[in-house]
């Protein structure tokens, strides 16, 4: 064996040890998309001290993408704006060394390995809403699917998991046996409860679950209005006479109301701090 080959066949083992050592590395993937100013998109890293350092980048180029280290990967997010961006896909493209690049045959410069590849949307909530009354609604998603070979569910969700005590939906998932194709119509509205929160805006995204990946099918911004606004209160209403109760007490009564801030809106159901009625102790003749 020459010299040269030696050094070739040295050089080859050497780079298999190095990939059979990538190779141990696994990505798994939360979500397949970001709301800007809100989820991130959590990848977890799993790999063996050995494994060579992950060299991340976007494509396409963008500024509203950024990155956050985390002790189990990374996070893919998106700062809020006031703009309305793109909701392009994205591709996260994880490579092999530091640099990106590693070192090959000859001496010469060759691209990184790439490792992995997660394709993501990211979802901008700058756009015009569809605006909801709590007790209103609902909003509609139409389901259109494609027979798979894979069993496949439909999920309406927001990145708040709280979403499910705020809203109702229907159906609450939508299942497609593998090779079934169909459409249907998925819905969510938001419960009326007795609770100020204010205006509030949401982006609800249709989710599709196949063969165990994740994907975001559609999503829509929406704002819902509470229905339960502060009000203020009216002033006291004249005091009653003076009254014996059945515990042979007496005392006058006062009452008000509370009303809406004003008149102009939706607002149906308002909400003051205190009493809406006293008692005043008095003597009975
Ligand atoms: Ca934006
Ligand atoms: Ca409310």
């Amino acid at each position: 064996m020459s010299f040269f080959r030696l050094v070739m066949s040295f050089w080859i083992l050497h780079s298999e040890v190095f990939y059979k050592q990538v190779s141990c590395l696994s990505v798994s993937r939360y979500v397949d998309f970001v709301e800007e100013g809100g989820r991130a998109v959590n990848v977890r890293v799993i790999r063996n001290k050995t494994d060579p350092d992950i060299h991340w980048t976007i494509f396409p180029e963008t500024g509203s993408l950024k990155f956050r280290k985390t002790p189990f990967g990374l996070d893919v997010y998106a700062p809020e704006n006031s703009k309305v961006d793109d909701r392009k896909k994205y591709q996260l493209i994880g490579t092999a060394r530091g640099s990106g690049f590693a070192r090959g045959p000859g001496s010469t410069l060759r691209p990184g390995k790439t490792l992995v590849k997660l394709r993501f949307t990211l979802l901008d909530n700058d756009g015009i809403a569809k605006r909801l009354l709590e007790i209103g609604g609902p909003v509609k998603f139409t389901v259109n699917h494609k027979a798979s070979p894979h069993r496949t569910e439909y999920i309406l969700s927001d990145f708040n998991p709280e979403i499910h005590q705020d809203w109702e939906f229907s159906p609450v998932k939508l299942t497609f046996q593998a090779n079934q194709s169909g459409s249907a119509i998925m819905y969510a509205r938001p419960k009326e409860d007795d609770i100020v929160e204010g205006t509030e805006r949401f982006v609800l995204s249709l989710k599709r679950i196949s063969n165990r990946m994740v994907s975001c099918v559609k999503s829509k911004l929406v704002e819902v209005i509470d229905d339960d606004m502060l009000g203020v209160w009216s002033t006291w209403y004249p005091v009653s006479d003076c009254q014996r109760n059945d515990l042979g007490k007496c005392s006058r009564s006062m009452s008000r109301s509370c009303k809406n801030l004003d008149n102009r809106g939706l607002s149906s159901n308002p909400h003051c701090i205190g009493p809406a009625f006293k008692q005043v102790k008095c003597i009975c003749f």
